[in-house]
């Protein structure tokens, strides 16, 4: 496939960063398409692990070039401290997407603190705050911040606003002229790769380069898809790829969906499958399941199924890679929801309301675990038995056909099947 989207069927965290790396190794083009710092994508390269926040995961390979698109809320100082530790490689930023600044940050915590009952959960990192002045359109486009005078009326006005909002929700103002030079320096720093990325896409795909869109979170936290309200505020499906790369729709060949080989969630929201037992501690442990970006430690739950379908049906996956299969050797019995129950009736889809959300009870098929160490595998027919009928049982619940799957967190750890 020339243009693949690489989309997360969860909750994010799927390894789509490592799966990326492991596809970018054949591709011309890494593009990130939404989202913002939240995101954490921990790509290994030449034994050392780096976590990517901003930067797409093509960034460690100087062939490669990166873009960060229109569709993304890009945090300038975050992006200072990103590009200092990798050199030699190309990148291209949209002069269509917007900032982040200090005030959408700390207003995203003054929203987290003063809503207690929707508490949401988020990183803390500005991006409900920074698409909400999108939406309103009032806000700092990559275009106007880097042009001094322009940054400097605009973030001036601004400033006025939010402080105004700060002080009402109980929270510091901020300085203006504290803001203004300090993002002036991020703002000489990003100018040199600020260009129109839909133009320079599109001449990308009329030379039939190949192309990945790499996806930051998952399905289930989509704006409009996922278990609104806890989800962030972009929508991390392959749909959104064309209005948020500029590019139209049928130029793409297709998307990989990433799952992990079990279920987590980071922040607040139901998780039907959520296991709360020591074997969740153990899983978590075993699959240093802890945030990229925050730290915190992820909830873990069974394969869910429904979710995976809900999946393939709005993002329509093309292949799964199913990340993190050896963290669930030793397990005895491996459960895999195959859909829930609410109020009585089954069903198999994931309800928009909330509530009726937190009310389904999944319906489990038990399949027998495995005990070996399987991160040596080179290939499907390595992998003991009850490993492979876990994937193929896997694949036929979602009718999606596995492309690769990995047992640890190294490129050649990565086996592809297809
Ligand atoms: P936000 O900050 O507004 O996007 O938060 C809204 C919800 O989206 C969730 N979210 C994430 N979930 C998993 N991984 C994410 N990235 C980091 C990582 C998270 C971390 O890769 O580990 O380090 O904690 C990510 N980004 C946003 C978030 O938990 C809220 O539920
Ligand atoms: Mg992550």
């Amino acid at each position: 496939m020339k243009r693949l989207v690489v989309v997360g069927t969860q909750w994010g965290d799927e390894g789509k960063g490592k799966i990326t790396d492991y596809l970018a190794q054949k591709a011309d083009v890494v593009v990130r398409y939404q989202g913002g710092n939240n995101a954490g994508h921990t790509v290994v390269f030449d034994d050392k692990k780096y976590s990517l926040h901003l930067l797409p995961s093509g960034i460690l390979n100087p062939k490669i070039e990166n873009v960060m698109a229109n569709g993304m809320v890009i945090n300038p100082k975050a992006f200072a401290a990103e590009i200092a530790k990798v050199d030699q490689f190309s990148l291209y930023i949209s002069d269509r997407a917007h900032v982040v600044m200090p005030y959408h940050i700390e207003l995203d915590k003054a929203y987290e603190t003063i809503k207690k009952d929707v508490k949401i959960g988020t990183t803390h990192k500005g991006i409900g705050p920074a698409y909400s002045d999108k939406s309103a359109r009032i806000g700092i486009r990559v275009s106007s911040f880097i042009q001094e005078k322009k940054f400097h009326d605009e973030l001036k006005h601004l400033m006025i606003l939010k402080n105004k909002e700060l002080i009402s929700l109980g929270f510091p103002e901020l300085n203006f002229d504290e803001v203004f030079n300090e993002y002036k320096t991020y703002a000489d720093l990003m100018r040199p790769y600020v260009i129109d990325t839909s133009y320079l896409l599109n001449e990308f795909i009329e030379q039939d380069k190949k192309i990945l869109f790499e996806g930051a979170q998952g399905v289930m936290l989509c704006l409009d898809q996922g278990t609104y309200p806890y989800v962030t505020s972009s929508s991390p499906t392959a749909a959104s790829v064309p209005v948020n790369a500029g590019i139209a729709p049928w130029l793409l060949d297709g998307a990989l969906g990433v799952t992990k080989a079990y279920s987590t969630r980071v922040g607040e929201g139901f998780m039907p499958t959520e296991i709360k037992s020591e074997l969740g501690n153990k899983i978590r442990i075993k699959g240093n399941e802890f945030g990229t970006t925050t730290g915190r430690p992820r909830r873990i739950g069974w394969l869910d199924t429904v979710v995976l379908r809900h999946s393939k049906r709005v993002s329509g996956l093309s292949y799964l890679a199913v990340t993190l299969l050896d963290v669930l050797s030793g397990i005895d019995e491996l459960q895999i929801a195959v859909s829930y129950d609410l109020d009585g009736q089954t069903i198999d889809y994931v309800p928009a309301d909330i509530d009726d959300f937190n009310r389904c009870i999944p319906n489990y098929i038990t399949l027998n675990g495995w005990q070996e160490d399987i991160t040596q595998v080179k290939s499907f027919e390595d992998l003991p038995e009850n490993a492979q009928i876990y994937l193929k049982t896997l694949s036929k619940l979602v009718k999606v056909d596995i492309a690769i799957f990995s047992v640890g967190p190294d490129r050649l750890q990565t086996i592809c099947v297809k």
